[in-house]
């Protein structure tokens, strides 16, 4: 693993290549390959992948054409929310007067607590003011194209009604509602994609594995297979079958799904043949349609679908004294980052046990918003550069136009931009359009001068060069 520290200020990490690891899929967006007659990043095709973002296989039999096709929104999307909730943001990160560390939807486990004694806490989940039209709201607002959501995270709790299972939100709760109708709707309404995060192996109540040893007598010591068969197939398929076409299913810690027990859900293209999946359903990460870096962002465009997650504090599930928020410029570097590289971003969140996104949260969401409103058009349907990040900041693209994303700002009001392969003839701030730039080509390079002297947006800003 190689750490860079760029002059985003952010710490990027990446490993290249290893000899087996082929490239399966070249994520590139149509308009991007014409200019350069290359890749997407128009340098020589790097066989590279970053430690979780490993090249995802596809769909078996799906044509270039028709995979194209299913991948569009989500490819010019580029930015959506992720939220972890379930009945252990109840305990607040603490178990017996004591703080657990870690992600704190991963309590039960870090903390051993007995199921019975866990499952106390979905008897105090009644989150009386979630508001999914807020939510959609939120995230629209932030700029967000679509959203994930926890429908069972590893305790094996179902925020739906499922039939093969007690342990789900209307049976053992006091708020008694499915949580994930309304938040769909809501997201249908104001043209968010939404799609379900769920987790097929790992599962601490229902028999399904633990990646820390069992702690509970009661942890039914059922096999995988019969895991698999009694709950996550059958609540797989109430997923998919209960709430129209979902946008996106998002497996995670694919432990011991090795290939036959993956192909239990191959019925999942079959009832939703437009629904997009990561590529944490098998073991080895080979399955699905995008690789998921986790915490990372790579200095390369990796010549397939990825979509990089990340959370605004230090935990996923809601914790009130985990303060470590990302600031809004961070999130907005990474942003940029991400999207110079050729990928998503998926942001999270972490709702209260009363349904609320913290408002610290809302906060720099907000923020985000702000800027995407000036700058969102160096985001949506845009992809990577043939050029290397320079020092200033990163390159994104469109087309014929080139978007220079500055984090560093130059005191001297001069830039220099790549340029080899377009032909530029007017640059213009997106945060004040009407400011006179001047352009000066020489070779491969383009210098701008007359640059206001502080930077238009404070965290990133953005020329257009057309
Ligand atoms: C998993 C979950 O265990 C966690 O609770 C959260 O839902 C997160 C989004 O996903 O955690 C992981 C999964 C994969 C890696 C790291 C944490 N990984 O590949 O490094």
């Amino acid at each position: 693993m190689k750490l860079l520290t760029l002059a985003l200020g952010m710490t990027i990490g990446t490993s290249i290549s290893s000899a087996e690891q082929g490239l399966a899929l070249v994520a590139e967006s149509p308009a991007m390959s014409k200019l350069s007659g290359k890749t997407s990043s128009g340098k020589k095709q790097v066989k590279a992948k970053t430690k979780h973002g490993k090249a995802p296989a596809g769909r078996p039999g799906e044509s270039a054409e028709a995979r194209n096709a299913r991948m569009k929104w989500w490819r010019e999307a580029r930015f959506g929310m992720f939220i972890h909730w379930g009945p252990s943001v109840v305990l607040d990160g603490a178990y017996k007067g004591k703080k657990v560390p870690g992600f704190s939807e991963w309590i039960m486990a870090k903390a051993e607590i007995p199921i019975a004694e866990y499952k106390e806490c979905a008897k105090q989940f009644n989150p009386v003011k979630y508001d999914p039209e807020a939510w959609a709201q939120i995230a629209k607002n932030a700029g967000m194209k679509y959203m994930v959501i926890t429908a069972k995270h590893h305790d094996g709790f179902a925020m739906f009604d499922s039939a093969v299972t007690d342990w789900d939100v209307v049976d053992a709760t006091p708020y008694g509602k499915d949580l994930l109708k309304p938040l769909v709707e809501a997201c249908r309404k104001q043209d968010v994609k939404i799609g379900f995060y769920y987790s097929q192996s790992q599962d601490w109540c229902n028999g399904g594995e633990s990646r820390l040893k069992k702690w509970d007598p009661a942890q039914k010591n059922i096999s995988n297979d019969e895991y698999l068969k009694t709950i996550a197939v059958p609540q797989v398929r109430e997923l998919l079958t209960g709430y129209g076409d979902l946008d996106m299913l998002w497996w995670d810690t694919p432990g011991k799904m090795v290939a036959e027990r993956a192909e239990l859900f191959n019925f999942v293209p079959e009832l939703q043949p437009s629904i997009i999946e990561n590529n944490r359903l098998q073991r080895g990460k080979v399955k699905g349609d995008f690789g998921t870096p986790e915490n990372e962002i790579p200095d390369s465009a990796l010549g397939f679908d990825w979509e990089t997650c990340m959370t605004l504090n230090g935990s996923w599930g809601y914790k009130s004294y985990d303060k470590k928020w990302k600031s809004s410029d961070k999130v907005i570097q990474n942003l940029v980052g991400i999207v110079s590289m050729g990928g998503n971003y998926l942001l999270n969140v972490g709702p209260t046990a009363e349904g609320e996104i913290p408002p610290a949260s809302v906060k720099i969401l907000d923020e985000i918003g702000a800027w995407m409103k000036v700058n969102s058009e160096a985001i949506y349907g845009t992809t990577t550069s043939p050029f290397e990040a320079p020092e200033w900041g990163r390159y994104i693209r469109k087309g014929n136009t080139l978007y220079a994303c500055v984090s560093a700002w130059p005191a001297d009001g001069t830039l220099s931009v790549s340029s080899k392969g377009f032909s530029f003839t007017k640059a213009t701030l997106l945060a004040d359009p009407d400011a006179a730039i001047n352009l000066e080509a020489k070779g491969e390079t383009l210098t701008l001068t007359g640059l206001p002297e502080k930077a238009p947006d404070q965290s990133v800003t953005v020329i257009r060069l057309k």
